[in-house]
């Protein structure tokens, strides 16, 4: 998804795109329509750090996107082991390689607001970082590894600790793609109820289309700053069902029924942003709001399933 918005973004501003593609068997047209925008698709794995090297060293790259993740949350507490391998020593092997061969590139690391845990809200960036999940661990640990090979090693590298970000081709395990989608096929009849976790979790949901405007206007900032960036609004899973439903006439609580099964064995049970440095000294603003998010999602769901 980020990848996605980030290169129509960047293709927008006339930039040359490449993207690190991990190998995959099967070709399905959602996954190759994500790929549009890319000028070159580069096989490699963040996880190989040999691949990496060789790739910097064969490129002459001015801005670096790390979004690479296994960035499903109930993943993590199934396999805790390749959410470090990929989100922790995955950001290491990238940082080490542009410390060897690019250490003039300028680098943009994908953090997360997971880092927060259950500390009150609004998070900001100088809200301590209490995680509930192996997820939200190895992004922390990422998170820390890219400071310190700034300060260590002068590199132009800061982080986007960003708040949920969702879009029409949002994966259909998140929380968002799931209602969007079981609301539509409801109304088409092709479903009848929609099992779900926690109803009462809050997030600050923005559209990463906006998300991706932020992570560049990062790596055009003078000095490399790490941002929060999210919306600033708080909402629970229920009030997604409510007005998601609500689009067509439909009450959410006649489909929606709760299931021990999606729980997590911790939750994070409030996030919202405190965008106040991203708003004054980034400069940046989002643009969507829950309702049009949901429209949007909607619209593409309806004409696409
Ligand atoms: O959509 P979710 O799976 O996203 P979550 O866990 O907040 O993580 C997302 O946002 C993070 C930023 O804060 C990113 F770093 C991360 O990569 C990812 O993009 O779940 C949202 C909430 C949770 O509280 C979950 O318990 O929805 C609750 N939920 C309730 N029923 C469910 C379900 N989540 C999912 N995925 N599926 C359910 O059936």
């Amino acid at each position: 998804q980020d990848g996605y918005y980030l290169a129509k973004l960047l293709k927008s501003k006339n930039y040359t795109v490449h993207g690190l593609v991990r190998r995959s068997a099967g070709r399905h047209a959602e996954r190759e329509r994500v790929f549009e925008y890319l000028d070159e698709r580069i096989a490699g794995d963040v996880t190989d750090f040999g691949t990496l090297c060789r790739i910097f060293e064969q490129h002459d790259y001015d801005e670096v996107y790390h979004l690479a993740a296994q960035s499903f949350v109930a993943e993590s507490f199934s396999d805790p082991f390749s959410t470090w391998k990929i989100n922790t020593v995955g950001t290491l092997n990238v940082l080490e390689a542009i410390r060897h061969f690019a250490p003039n590139v300028r680098l943009y690391n994908a953090a997360s607001s997971e880092m927060f845990g259950n500390e009150p809200a609004p998070q900001a960036i100088n809200t301590p970082f209490m995680p509930r999940s192996p997820y939200g661990v190895s992004k922390l640990a990422a998170y820390q590894l890219v400071k310190n090979y700034r300060e260590s090693y002068n590199l132009y590298a800061c982080s986007g600790i960003l708040f949920n970000h969702e879009s029409p081709i949002r994966g259909e395990q998140f929380v968002t793609r799931k209602i969007v989608k079981a609301a539509v096929a409801i109304k088409k009849k092709r479903q009848k109820e929609l099992r779900l976790g926690n109803l009462n979790a809050m997030r600050d949901w923005g559209h990463a289309e906006d998300y991706v405007q932020a992570m560049h206007m990062m790596l055009q900032h003078a000095r490399p700053t790490d941002f929060v960036i999210g919306t600033g609004k708080t909402y629970s899973i229920r009030d997604f069902c409510l007005y998601t439903f609500d689009h067509f006439g439909m009450n959410y609580e006649n489909y929606v029924t709760v299931s021990p099964e999606y729980y997590r064995p911790a939750e994070v049970n409030q996030l919202q942003a405190d965008i106040q440095p991203a708003l004054f000294d980034l400069g940046w603003q989002p643009t969507h709001t829950l309702k049009t998010l949901i429209a949007d999602m909607i619209t593409y769901e309806w004409n696409n399933s």
